[in-house]
């Protein structure tokens, strides 16, 4: 990693990280199998397979569960120093609860984590990516309080069992998207009721991170070693226009969509950012409550979740515009209504297959510093950044996102300051792409999903990032990536 002064490309620090990410129910496959237990998506896509756009789930998905040589050499080939994979919580406990531990759960992340190991590449494992166990969906799920403590069991087993092994742990995956879209949206569960429930998961799972937190910092970190934190994801919310109401419109809205849960645990007074709490509060008792449908913690749980992390956990992929609502306030309860505001996209933004992700990359160097600015320099991870392009192994498009959005990465931190130690692209493979299905590609590998093997074929931008990951510098010869089929 030596250059001479002539060298004019732009190097990260020497101890910068690069690593893929993937999640479980997106590439595992074998739902069912060797006592993994019903998870919700499972349940939601064999109940519901229309609210998958081609009708497709994640049953066998790109069958990572059976080739765990084949994937770890993969990565391998990559050059990168780190893996951000998750746990499936009813694969090592089927019905969601402690008394009952699947072996050959323990036995496949085991595998995988020796084979990482073998390979140099360092684990970072998340607990909960969007899956948890049917059983406890079917007592409320994120929405019945007791769900922290399930979860605090089944953290304790995750440490119990792999602690020797994963010294980097990050507790949830995006908690707005999966109480936002779960509870509001249509994701698994699918229920429909934002403005109650997606708050209350919120509430439950702050409150479950905290726990889990406390538990690792008091009984793990010791004797264990490693760190611990969150992932959260944040797309930059950019005023639309200079006025004051759209400024003050787009602060409301980075409160609402990333200081819901960023404020409770980074920043330094703790609880949920003022403004959500003022104007969910007023507007509950516009429309006749006697309490506010934002719970309140109490000043323990406050100080139980403020300062739980070791890193921040932060996944970015696009930017929107805000401009200031006009709606009437109140008039059916949403996280929508509460925020009142309206988001949308340029559009001359360069699109790409999925209509929700513009490739903005100064909104990348934005939304760090914004995080700097808010929550003191926190040390973070980027745990996914990446782009959907369509089928074929020439995907130059990708190739530009992801060295865009690296330059975005590189000023904020050489020129803003902002803490960033390392940097995971979405994703390691294709995959099942929630309610998108197979139809949105994120992957720097394509996987053939007609071949009976699922066959995986490096793209152009796997070459790409493999350069960028050994050298830790973006290429010069750039355009090397961009045009040679090769
Ligand atoms: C992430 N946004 O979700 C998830 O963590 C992954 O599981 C998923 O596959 C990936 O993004 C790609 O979709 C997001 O609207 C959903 O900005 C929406 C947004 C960002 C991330």
């Amino acid at each position: 990693n030596r250059r001479n002064v002539l060298d004019s490309r732009i190097c990260f620090a020497d101890g910068f990280s690069f690593g893929v990410a993937t999640a479980s129910y997106q590439i595992e496959g074998a739902w069912n199998v060797s006592g993994k237990g019903e998870g919700i998506w499972d349940r939601y896509t064999h109940a519901h397979p229309e609210i998958v756009v081609d009708r497709s789930n994640g049953d066998v998905a790109d069958g990572s569960y059976y080739k765990v040589k084949k994937d770890v050499a993969l990565l391998r080939e990559l050059g990168i120093s780190f893996y951000r994979f998750s746990i499936a919580w009813s694969r090592i406990l089927p019905n969601g609860l402690s008394n009952y531990v699947n072996e050959d759960g323990i036995r496949y992340y085991k595998e995988l984590l020796a084979e990482l190991r073998r390979n140099h590449i360092t684990p970072v494992v998340t607990m909960y990516h969007f899956d948890l166990p049917q059983s406890l969906q079917e007592l409320g799920g994120w929405t019945n309080p007791i769900m922290a403590e399930y979860f605090v069991d089944y953290a304790r087993v995750l440490l119990d069992t792999f602690g020797d092994e994963v010294k980097i742990w990050l507790t949830f995956n995006e908690p707005y998207t999966f109480c936002e879209d779960g509870y509001g949206g249509i994701e698994a569960p699918g229920a429909n009721s934002s403005g109650f429930e997606d708050y209350m998961c919120g509430h439950n799972v702050l409150r479950a991170h905290g726990m889990v937190y406390r538990m690792f910092d008091k009984e793990y970190r010791k004797k264990i070693g490693g760190h611990m934190g969150i992932t959260l994801d944040f797309s930059w919310l950019e005023p639309a226009t200079t006025s004051e109401e759209d400024q003050q419109a787009a602060e409301t809205a980075r409160q609402f969509y990333f200081g819901w849960f960023a404020h409770p645990i980074f920043s330094k007074s703790g609880d949920y950012p003022p403004i959500m709490r003022s104007m969910i509060d007023a507007n509950s008792k516009r429309q006749g409550f006697y309490h506010s449908r934002l719970p309140y913690f109490t000043p323990e749980e406050v100080k139980m979740i403020r300062g739980a992390y070791d890193f921040l956990g932060l996944n970015h992929y696009t930017t929107y515009l805000i401009k200031h609502g006009s709606r009437r306030l109140g008039v059916q309860p949403s996280f929508v209504d509460d925020m009142n505001v309206i988001k949308f996209q340029k559009d001359e933004w360069p699109k790409t297959n999925s209509s929700w992700l513009k490739v903005v990359p100064w909104g990348f160097r934005k939304a760090l510093n914004w995080v700097r600015l808010n929550y003191r320099n926190p040390k973070t991870l980027i745990t996914e950044n990446g782009v959907s392009f369509e089928r074929g192994l020439r995907d130059t498009k990708r190739v530009n996102y992801i060295d865009s959005y690296l330059r975005a990465l590189h000023t904020a931190i050489h020129q803003d300051g902002c803490l960033v130690v390392g940097y995971a692209y979405w994703s390691f493979l294709d995959n099942f792409e929630w309610t998108r299905g197979f139809s949105e590609r994120f992957g720097l590998f394509e996987v053939d999903y007609q071949s009976p093997n699922l066959t995986r074929t490096a793209r152009l931008s796997a070459k790409y990032y493999t350069n960028v990951a050994k050298t830790g510098c973006l290429p010069n010869n750039f355009a090397d990536y961009t045009y040679n089929t090769d």
